[in-house]
């Protein structure tokens, strides 16, 4: 067996039991597919995950790319080249496109749900096959031309990558001075370096796409900084024939450097340079229209979840694994028997402590789980267009409320935990023998790339409540309310959905108290430091707030089908929702209620401590 524990059961559950996705189906864009053609897709997915894509996950991190200097270029790993043209020769591609695009018309919560499986068998995969999905975004924003490159990078199964970040602009995209002065002909010549490109050289594909934010002449940092002055250009690894797509001249984007990293070895982590080495860079104005930043975040918010689903799909198995050596491992005699030393020795599931790990593990791992298939619900509507113009922009924003959740929370969350299952193995987690010491190397980076969770953070409170006026906040806080004053479980939740009303009057505290401060910062700014010092408390809490309920919500369907007569191989998986709803709501959900004492508490010591002080 390899390294990958999927947990196809759970994603079923949530999308047919929880969500009822299969009533999309069938209809507009989702016409051609329905339950059976979605259960099919996760089942021939899960057994080339299991497989073929997990089969190089450990070898690839063992024999890591190789960068040769003088050709600027990348070296993979046979094993890893193998996993991934089985993965598209499997045209598992598709699953993200559009129907006009040669799409599976399936619906965004299907995708992200087979998606996790790509992402927990070997993540890498997935992100070099960001090309058809890149090009969705140059299809949608692009000039004809541009389109029919589209249908290249598609048709072709070119490589694709985002390209903000350099070395002094990370978190602060707007900092970026790559730029890009006009031609005659149209195109552009890209000047600059770029660092931390992912997927920027490999060799498995043709040609690469770059889509790369710079700053084209006349919008100098001086004249206009800031994001607001950066432009999208697409820039292509060879140049190629307009009519085919056939690659031709090498363009002067060159890989300089491949970093040499804790985690994710596979992928490489690029430094890119553009128009130093004797060639000129040239690159295409996306759309013709310098609006760049808006068009990244087409991507960067495709990528956010990305990144959100990786990190708990590593959780996922991280979980499971630990799980099954528990089962087996013999250690200790029963806590009530530590008296007798002779007392029979146990497996450490008999552990309370172990239990306690395991199962806040579970909780963590399915409650997020449900969390980005419940965001990407939102995106299903968005998807189909279904709906009056008032309930799609309350779905958009929904989503974009949610987001900073996957990604922060999910990151956060899936590490913290993922030491958890490591914990669970005792030293035997230490080795490499095990995957999950690679699991806690591969999904660190989920907290820092995209965005790291301070930005997160900002991002949820600033722009996902305060400039939204609460629009899609009350929305999800009406949901939990309509919960919380329901009869689910029909008195048997009822103390944990008490406790689950407290967790919502905690976040809405702690929400209160921000908006004070915001609102006495416009007497006092220094207000707004209490603030930066409480986002982070805030998102995780209200991640928290969100996990608690989703499991509650998922126990009331589980008691249900309890009460019915489940198949006997389900009654375990029930029993087992119900179990790890409980034990997260008095668990967890309490330390809300400290948690908002202390956000009421602020103060502004912290930044009156002299930095020699630290
Ligand atoms: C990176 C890549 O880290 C990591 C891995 C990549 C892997 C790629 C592969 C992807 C996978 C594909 C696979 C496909 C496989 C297919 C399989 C099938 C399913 N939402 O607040 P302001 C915009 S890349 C939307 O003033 P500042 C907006 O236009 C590097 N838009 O910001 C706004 O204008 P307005 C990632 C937003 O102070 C404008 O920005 N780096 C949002 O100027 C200005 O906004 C980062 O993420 C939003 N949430 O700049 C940087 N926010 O207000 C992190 C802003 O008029 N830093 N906009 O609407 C930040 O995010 C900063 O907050 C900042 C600040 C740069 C935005
Ligand atoms: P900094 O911005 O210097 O942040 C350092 C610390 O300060 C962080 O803890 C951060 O939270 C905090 N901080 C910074 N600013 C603030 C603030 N205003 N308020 C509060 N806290 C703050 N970039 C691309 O463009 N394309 C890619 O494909 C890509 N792939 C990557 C792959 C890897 C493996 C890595 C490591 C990075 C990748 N990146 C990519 C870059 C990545 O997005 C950045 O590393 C990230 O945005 C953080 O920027 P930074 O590393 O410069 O950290």
């Amino acid at each position: 067996m390899g390294h990958y524990k999927s947990n196809v059961r759970d994603l079923e559950f949530n999308l047919f039991e929880v969500l009822g996705v299969q009533d999309r189906l069938g209809k507009g864009v989702l016409a051609d597919s329905d339950e059976e053609t979605a259960r099919g897709v996760l089942s021939e997915l899960n057994n080339l995950a299991v497989g073929p894509l997990a089969e190089s996950f450990a070898d690839a991190d063992r024999n890591p790319p190789v960068y040769d200097p003088k050709t600027f270029s990348a070296t993979l790993p046979e094993s890893f080249k193998k996993s991934y043209q089985q993965l598209w020769d499997g045209e598992w591609w598709r699953l993200g496109l559009p129907n006009h695009l040669g799409g599976f018309g399936l619906p965004p919560t299907v995708q992200w749900a087979a998606s996790e499986l790509i992402l927990g068998a070997n993540p890498a995969l997935f992100m070099y096959m960001a090309g058809p999905n890149f090009a969705m975004i140059v299809d949608r924003n692009g000039t004809d031309e541009q389109k029919r490159w589209a249908q290249f990078m598609i048709d072709r199964a070119w490589g694709a990558t985002m390209v903000l970040t350099e070395p002094d602009a990370g978190s602060d995209v707007g900092a970026g001075r790559t730029k890009a002065i006009r031609q005659e002909d149209g195109s552009w010549h890209l000047d600059g370096v770029k660092r931390f490109i992912t997927s920027g050289d490999q060799d498995m594909t043709e040609n690469i796409m770059h889509l790369v934010l710079a700053r084209p002449e006349g919008q100098g940092i001086e004249t206009k900084p800031g994001t607001k002055g950066l432009s999208l250009f697409l820039v292509p690894k060879f140049h190629f024939d307009p009519e085919t797509g056939a690659p031709g001249e090498r363009n002067g984007a060159f890989v300089t450097n491949v970093e040499h990293k804790m985690g994710i070895k596979v992928s490489t982590t690029c430094e890119l340079t553009f128009g130093q080495h004797g060639t000129p860079a040239k690159g295409w104005l996306l759309g013709e229209v310098h609006d760049g930043i808006a068009q990244m975040f087409q991507v960067i918010e495709y990528a956010r979840m990305m990144v959100g689903t990786k990190a708990i799909a590593t959780l996922s198995t991280g979980y499971l694994n630990a799980l099954e050596y528990a089962k087996e491992r013999v250690q200790g005699a029963d806590l009530t028997k530590m008296l007798d030393k002779a007392a029979p020795r146990v497996t450490i599931t008999h552990h309370p402590d172990v239990r306690r790990s395991l199962m806040l593990q579970k909780a963590y791992a399915e409650g997020l789980r449900a969390v980005y298939l419940y965001t990407a619900s939102f995106q299903d509507q968005l998807w189909t267009g279904e709906g009056d113009d008032e309930s799609r922009n309350l779905a958009e924003r929904v989503n974009d409320l949610l987001l900073p959740v996957v990604k922060g929370v999910g990151s956060e969350r899936a590490t913290e935990q993922l030491v958890q299952s490591l914990q669970t193995l005792g030293g035997s987690g230490f080795l490499q023998d095990y995957p999950i010491e690679q699991y806690i190397r591969d999904s660190k980076i989920d907290s820092l790339y995209e965005g790291t969770t301070a930005i997160q953070s900002m991002d949820f409170f600033f722009r996902k409540i305060v400039r939204d006026k609460g629009k899609a906040l009350t929305h999800v806080a009406g949901e939990i309310t309509a919960f919380v004053q329901s009869e689910a479980g029909n008195g048997r939740l009822k103390n944990e959905r008490a406790l689950l009303k407290q967790a919502l009057d905690d976040v809405q505290g702690m929400l209160g108290a921000l908006i004070g401060y915001l609102t006495a910062s416009q007497e006092d700014v220094r207000n707004t430091y209490k603030i930066g010092q409480q986002t982070v408390r805030l998102l995780l809490s209200a991640g928290d707030l969100l996990v608690g309920w989703q499991l509650l919500k998922q126990a009331e369907i589980a008691l249900g089908k309890l009460d019915g007569t489940p198949p006997a191989k389900d009654v375990a998986f029930y029993n087992g929702k119900v179990a790890v709803a409980s034990f997260f709501a008095k668990n967890v959900l309490p330390e809300l209620t400290a948690r908002r004492a202390i956000v009421e508490a602020a103060d502004n010591d912290l930044m009156e401590i002299d930095e020699a002080a630290f």
